[in-house]
């Protein structure tokens, strides 16, 4: 749920703000400088508001999927920390990830050969292509390739074999819900190498306690290695944000290495936050009883 509250403040002065409510009784405030795009595709409403603390934000279904000032913070954290655990992460699938920032992410190892991103909603492409040309960036890259299907039939039919899938969805209600799904979960599988890494978004271990808890035992019943890491998203309900390292053979801190970083420019990854992220707060560590 959202809602835009526009009030006058002054003669000439507009008091504008967002907020997006997590659940009954809270809730995150933006203000708002402008609103540049509003929507409704065929699966989903779409709001892009210039906000003053985090720039640009892209609004799904009344629900922030990205800022400018932290959604780097989500992305390097679904990206790298599987890409530093797999030893040849050549062929790499992307699920949701319209607005490119995992993409983006992915990119930036030269192990990655080809990187495959299928979006349901090519609205959601276009809009992003427009108003986040940062997000954006990872599109033209020859390695690249943008499908836009349903990520649950695409990973059911798909012949080929994937290195690493990382599932970059929205929250788990409307388009995106079956992509939380235990058999959703087992394609995944099917769909990997033998010693194939599947990262997913799991949601907030705080707001979303039900889901997550829901979320771990469907991913426990397709992968013999499921372990939940964290990262600091401030956009997103709660902050603490949650991601599932699901694995067939590679554990992620005996396996990680450092040395893959190859990359310069991360401002959140690193080798101290790869460890620290799989500390879990005990109320974080229950769900996955
Ligand atoms: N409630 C926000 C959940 C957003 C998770 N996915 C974000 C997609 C960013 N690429």
């Amino acid at each position: 749920m959202s809602e835009l509250v526009k009030s006058e403040f002054g003669s000439n002065l507009w008091n504008m703000w967002f907020t997006e409510f997590n659940k009954e009784g809270a809730g995150l405030t933006l203000k708002v400088s402008r609103v540049l795009y509003s929507a409704v595709s065929d699966f989903q409403r779409i709001d892009v508001i210039e906000t003053e603390e985090f720039g640009k934000a892209l609004v799904l279904y009344g629900s922030i999927m990205i800022t400018e000032k932290d959604e780097f913070v989500y992305h390097e954290m679904i990206s790298h920390v599987p890409l530093h655990v797999h030893p040849n992460p050549s062929q790499v699938l992307i699920i949701g990830g319209g607005d490119g920032g995992t993409l983006r992410e992915v990119l930036k190892h030269q192990r990655v050969k080809n990187a495959q991103m299928v979006e349901i909603d090519p609205q959601v492409v276009e809009v992003c292509k427009r108003f986040f040309p940062t997000t954006t960036s990872g599109f033209s890259d020859p390695r690249a390739k943008v499908i836009h299907d349903d990520g649950a039939r695409f990973v059911a039919n798909t012949r080929g074999k994937f290195d690493v899938v990382l599932s970059d969805t929205s929250d788990p209600i409307g388009p995106a819900e079956v992509l939380f799904q235990r058999a959703f979960y087992q394609d995944v599988f099917n769909a990997l190498n033998d010693d194939g890494i599947f990262v997913a978004q799991t949601e907030s271990p705080l707001f979303h306690s039900e889901n997550v808890r829901r979320i771990y035992k469907n991913l426990r019943a397709a992968f013999p290695t499921v372990m939940m890491y964290l990262g600091y998203v401030p956009t997103y309900p709660g902050v603490v944000w949650s991601f599932a390292f699901c694995s067939k053979r590679y554990h992620p801190l005996k396996d990680f290495h450092p040395e893959y970083a190859d990359i310069a420019n991360l401002r959140y990854y690193n080798a101290d936050i790869h460890h620290g992220a799989f500390g879990l707060p005990n109320y974080a560590k229950e769900l996955m009883d």
